[in-house]
């Protein structure tokens, strides 16, 4: 096959470099920021090519290699990008996919496209941010290469070499340019995190992650036949399911793909994700309200058809149906449209009643077909209705108890003078001694403290009516003016950062994490608009002919003596706990927003379901997969204080 190509640039030729110039200006409006979380995405830009080809049924497996110069190779089987004359441009077709904006996407039109779509902005975004980009394409016999820098072609298509008749697929290698991108090393666990997902979306697909980088070497394959199943049976593998079978219902209506999987643990907690086309939906939309429309109703009618809700008593809510189920909703639509702030949230209201009746159908039959099961879920929700109606009366209470006695802070809060959030912080402080010399060093004008009597209520095992009755909770809530779960509003914050302020051992390590798992169960806005801080205190002081260090890590201490001298001269103390600082060191180390380290609490909604597992792994009842979680993760730990 020849191709021809014209010699001079003509019109067409120009408005395709315009275009990527374009996308080289300004990246950050075609793959949202420049930061670490752009570079993965162009990643899945390409990827999501792959599992267009999937979805359609010709490709079965993808494989994503890490290389050692962190360039990004991806490979699948497909049928491969096309080599043809695309004949409107004038040029190949797959020249045409990667240097001409929003070109990607199907070939053959139709189709559930996960790529390109509105969150997608195509493979020739990729090809414009990377220094370089390679895609070799096996066809009819023959491997077919074309290489482009910055988007500007290098050379035409051409025929790089034979190769078997068997041999399908595209290859593409890109290296991300580091002059457009702050951050160019991949984090494999950011990759694992997101074709795990991919692959429990794509029943059938495998998909290989590889990292060639040299001491990172590792591999790991994704494959589940079974599809958002198991991706049911991930979210509940450290929980207890209440019952031994996922529940998975799938149809066609309106033109909308419907699948849903389903299954109770003994947690207290929702863990249910959405999805349009693989891609995430942190906002929820219609899909998830036919989702929730259709459990409700049909649990209701269940409850009171099976005798297990009495006619006196009031229907069960979403909510009391829903605690401690875990599901993955995904549909696919050809034109989905997305809305809310972050354009996360589906709106396509042919969906809301597609997955309303293929669930309500499919669950009916199922709720007949399994009393026991049936009757198991009708009694936890009863339970949990009963309290709720107990959290509610407990909520009322501390709500008539502000509303008397107007809004009484807690008795343990020193609360700053100034007033206006944007100027305040509070710290959460372990244990009164701590909490004492806290108040004594604050800057009391803007900066508020709050003690805590040692460890608080883990509210990974409790439900509401004990959350509200436990007074540390009540005190935190209270304190930082919010209210939660339904009763959030972020308006109502009293404080700008919330900071978690323990001691540097393994039990103040486990009150800080008991009150994350608090705010990130109840508010977790808070976390999310970055308001929630861990106080750094320092872990060593060094004192040498009256002068004094503070060292925050092992190798800051170093550093110190290296420059001072190992000698006997040196007196090195191990901070064992905040209360060994008096008021002053306090400020001085850790208070002083002039001097201290604040680690922000950062989190964002590509891995939502990472978290929750991660948090219900460390905090939820079974031991095994916590053990195996430490296990894998120690590696990460530095200055774990074994005392
Ligand atoms: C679409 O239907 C006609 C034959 O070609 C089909 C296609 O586009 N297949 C395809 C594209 N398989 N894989 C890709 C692809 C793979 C990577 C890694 C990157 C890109 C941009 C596309």
């Amino acid at each position: 096959m020849v191709f021809t190509m014209s010699a001079e640039y003509g019109a067409d030729q120009i408005q395709i470099l315009e275009g990527l110039e374009a996308v080289r200006k300004r990246p950050g409006m075609y793959i949202g920021s420049t930061s670490s979380r752009g570079l993965h995405h162009l990643v899945y830009e390409i990827v999501d090519n792959s599992v267009d080809e999937a979805l359609a049924g010709f490709c079965t497996q993808i494989q994503v290699f890490i290389n050692a110069d962190n360039s990004i190779t991806v490979i699948d089987n497909g049928r491969g990008i096309p080599v043809g004359i695309n004949h409107k441009a004038g040029l190949p077709a797959v020249e045409v996919v990667f240097t001409v904006l929003h070109a990607g996407g199907k070939f053959g039109g139709g189709g559930y496209k996960v790529s390109g779509g509105l969150h997608g902005v195509g493979a020739s975004v990729v090809n414009a941010l990377s220094d370089w980009l390679e895609v070799e394409i096996a066809h009819e016999g023959k491997i077919y290469k074309q290489r482009y820098e910055r988007g500007k072609v290098c050379y035409a298509l051409r025929e790089e070499r034979e190769c078997g008749d068997d041999k399908i697929g595209t290859k593409v290698t890109f290296k991300p340019d580091a002059t457009i991108f702050e951050e160019t090393i991949f984090e494999y666990d950011i990759l694992k995190t997101r074709l795990r997902e991919t692959a429990f979306l794509t029943k059938g697909l495998k998909i290989i992650l590889s990292d060639l980088r040299p001491g990172l070497e590792q591999e790991k394959t994704f494959h589940y036949e079974g599809g958002i199943k198991e991706f049911v049976q991930y979210l509940n593998k450290s929980k207890e399911a209440l019952y031994p079978d996922v529940m998975y219902f799938e149809g066609k209506k309106n033109n909308v793909l419907v699948e849903v999987a389903m299954q109770h643990n003994d947690s207290y907690n929702e863990s249910v994700y959405s999805f349009v086309n693989n891609i995430n939906t942190p906002e929820g939309g219609t899909h998830l309200v036919g989702f929730r429309n259709a459990i409700t109703k049909t649990f209701n009618d269940y409850a009171r058809g099976a005798k297990l809700l009495k006619d006196s008593e009031p229907n069960l809510t979403g909510d009391d149906i829903r605690e401690g189920l875990a599901a993955i909703i995904s549909v696919k639509i050809e034109d989905p449209q997305f809305e809310g702030q972050t354009k996360q949230k589906l709106g396509n209201s042919e969906a809301r009643g597609a997955v309303d009746n293929v669930v309500s159908e499919q669950l009916t039959y199922f709720l007949e077909q399994n009393p026991s099961v049936a009757k198991i879920i009708c009694e936890k929700s009863i339970l949990a209705q009963r309290a709720r109606e107990a959290a509610r009366k407990a909520r009322d209470l501390t709500r008539r108890k502000t509303a008397l006695e107007g809004s009484t802070l807690p008795g343990k809060l020193a609360d700053c003078s100034d007033k206006d959030p944007k100027n305040c912080e509070i710290y959460i402080v372990e244990g009164d001694s701590a909490g004492g010399s806290a108040k004594t060093a604050r800057s009391r004008a803007t900066q508020a403290i709050l003690p805590l009597r040692g460890k608080i209520l883990n509210v990974e095992k409790a439900r509401l009516d004990k959350i509200y009755a436990n007074a540390e909770i009540r005190a935190m809530i209270t304190a930082f003016g919010t209210g939660i779960h339904e009763d959030f509003d972020i308006s109502k914050l009293r404080y700008d950062k919330i900071i978690i302020m323990t001691d540097a051992d393994v039990d103040g390590a486990h009150i800080a994490t008991l009150m994350l798992t608090f705010i990130y169960r109840f508010m977790p806005e808070l976390i999310k608009q970055g308001h929630v801080y861990l106080a750094k205190p320092p872990l060593y002081k060094l004192e040498r002919n009256k002068q004094v260090w503070y060292a925050y890590s092992d190798d800051e201490l170093d550093k110190i003596l290296a420059e001072v001298g190992r000698d006997q001269n040196n007196k090195i103390q191990r901070y064992k706990g905040l209360g060994e600082m008096d008021a002053e060191q306090l400020w001085d180390t850790t208070m002083d927003p002039e001097k201290r380290i604040l680690l922000r609490v950062n989190m964002n909604d590509d891995d939502e379901s990472e978290i929750d597992i991660t948090f219900n792994t460390l905090m939820g009842d079974k031991v095994e997969p916590r053990r195996i979680f430490i296990e894998e993760n120690a590696k990460f730990v530095k200055n774990l204080d074994i005392s």
